[in-house]
């Protein structure tokens, strides 16, 4: 039986990796951060008491910041995989905390590779790290590929670019199998609730079912190649399968703007909104309805303002990926579309804000969150 170790198991990509795993009959380690309160919701589904002993999923405390928790944890577990997930992955907040991203999504990088080597498990290990689209931050060429040159636009860019050709030189120098997927957005409704795409599909949901009135955005211009993180999880394992290890864009090659996104999931609501102001002015006003999904929402209702607070000190305004070395090579294609993936989010969302109606209604506390 194969051992599998991921970093980031408790988030969006971690969660549908592990799954994956299990079904591919792996045992599969992950690392958890300890916290105040429960941080496994996304994983609790496949995980089963360690008392059974049937358990194939097993969790340990750690952190990419702690060298020795992470060489004892690989020296316990010797994988034949490590997947390096972890991070502190939200751009705009790695303005906030540059340090503490450079220190976990770079330097975290490098204690896992020397981890591998100072174990002497390089010819055992194989390594995958969760590279990304915000590499190519100000974009050199359209679409970007493998050999499209970087250009970094924030903390969490620059901390990636460190932890990439770090993955690159040890593969190098010490014949690691080593590779970095270079993924572009990605999504699900699994998604962290403050990434633009699951902001949209849950606001809009609680708007639907008057939980809350507008939606506060910044850069609604702004364009990405989205694609859904359960498509994306497979190829980041068909990676660690080939006989030599190569780095991989993984996109789909289209593009759309987050305005777009907003649009698409109104109209799953029955919404249909109109934009107009410009810039900073810019609002999104309801015109007509259908359908039962938002008994909330009136025609001439405002639900979209622009808030500059989300506005970022450098922004990446425009990403498009060409996922042609991956089709070509690994013969990957995205099964599922960027609209259905938006259909899919702002169902289950619709889902939790009915559930949360309903507490309201009955004069119970609605959880409400101090993210956004
Ligand atoms: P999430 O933010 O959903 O998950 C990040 C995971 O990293 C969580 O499990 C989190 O733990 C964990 N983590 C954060 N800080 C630390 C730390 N100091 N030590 C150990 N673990 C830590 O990200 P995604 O699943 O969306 O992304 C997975 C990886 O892929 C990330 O590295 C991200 O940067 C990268 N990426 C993501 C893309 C996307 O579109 N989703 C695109 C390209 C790259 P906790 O649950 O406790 O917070
Ligand atoms: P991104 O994702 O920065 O591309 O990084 P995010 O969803 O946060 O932003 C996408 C674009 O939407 C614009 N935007 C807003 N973004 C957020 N979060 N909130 C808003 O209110 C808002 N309004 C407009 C942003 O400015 C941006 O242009 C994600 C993360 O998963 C990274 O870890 C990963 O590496 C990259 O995708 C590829």
């Amino acid at each position: 039986m194969k051992k599998a170790l991921i970093t980031g198991v408790t988030g969006q990509d971690g969660s549908y990796l592990a799954e994956f795993l299990l079904e591919k009959g792996y045992e599969v380690h992950g690392i958890k951060r300890r916290a105040s309160l429960f941080n496994t919701q996304r994983i609790d589904h496949i995980y089963e008491d360690p008392h059974t002993n049937r358990a194939q999923l097993k969790l340990h405390y750690g952190d990419l910041s702690d060298t020795s928790n992470l060489n004892r944890i690989i020296s316990e577990v010797e994988p034949d995989e490590i997947y390096n997930l972890g991070a502190q992955s939200h751009v705009a907040v790695s303005f906030e905390a540059p340090e503490y991203t450079a220190d976990v999504d770079g330097i975290g990088t490098l204690r896992l590779l020397e981890a591998i080597r100072f174990l002497g498990l390089e010819k055992r290990t194989r390594f995958y790290q969760a590279s990304t689209s915000e590499l190519y931050g100000q974009v050199q060429e359209v679409p970007q590929r493998e050999t499209t040159p970087f250009y970094p636009r924030s903390p969490y860019a620059a901390a990636k670019l460190y932890a990439y050709w770090i993955t690159v030189n040890y593969r190098e120098a010490y014949g690691m199998y080593a590779c970095n997927g270079i993924l572009f957005n990605h999504e699900s409704p699994r998604r962290g609730e403050t990434f633009v795409t699951r902001k949209i599909t849950r606001g809009l949901a609680n708007i639907a079912m008057g939980l809350e009135t507008c939606l506060y955005m910044g850069n609604i211009d702004s364009l990405r190649d989205w694609g859904h993180a359960k498509d994306y999880v497979r190829m980041q394992w068909m990676m660690l399968q080939q006989d030599a290890a190569e780095d991989f864009v993984i996109a789909t090659g289209v593009q759309y703007s987050v305005r777009e996104f907003i649009t698409w999931s109104a109209a799953h609501l029955g919404i249909t909104l109109e934009f107009s102001g410009r810039g900073v002015d810019e609002i999104a006003t309801v015109t007509a309805v259908e359908g039962e999904h938002a008994p909330f929402v009136a025609p001439g209702d405002v639900v979209l303002r622009i808030d500059p607070r989300y506005f970022r000190p450098a922004e990446v305004d425009t990403l498009l990926g060409d996922p042609g070395k991956a089709r070509e090579k690994l013969g990957w294609v995205p099964k599922i579309t960027v609209q259905d993936m938006c259909a899919e989010m702002v169902s289950d969302d619709l889902k939790t804000a009915k559930r949360h109606a309903l507490l309201k209604a009955h004069g119970l506390q609605v959880p409400v969150s101090a993210e956004n």
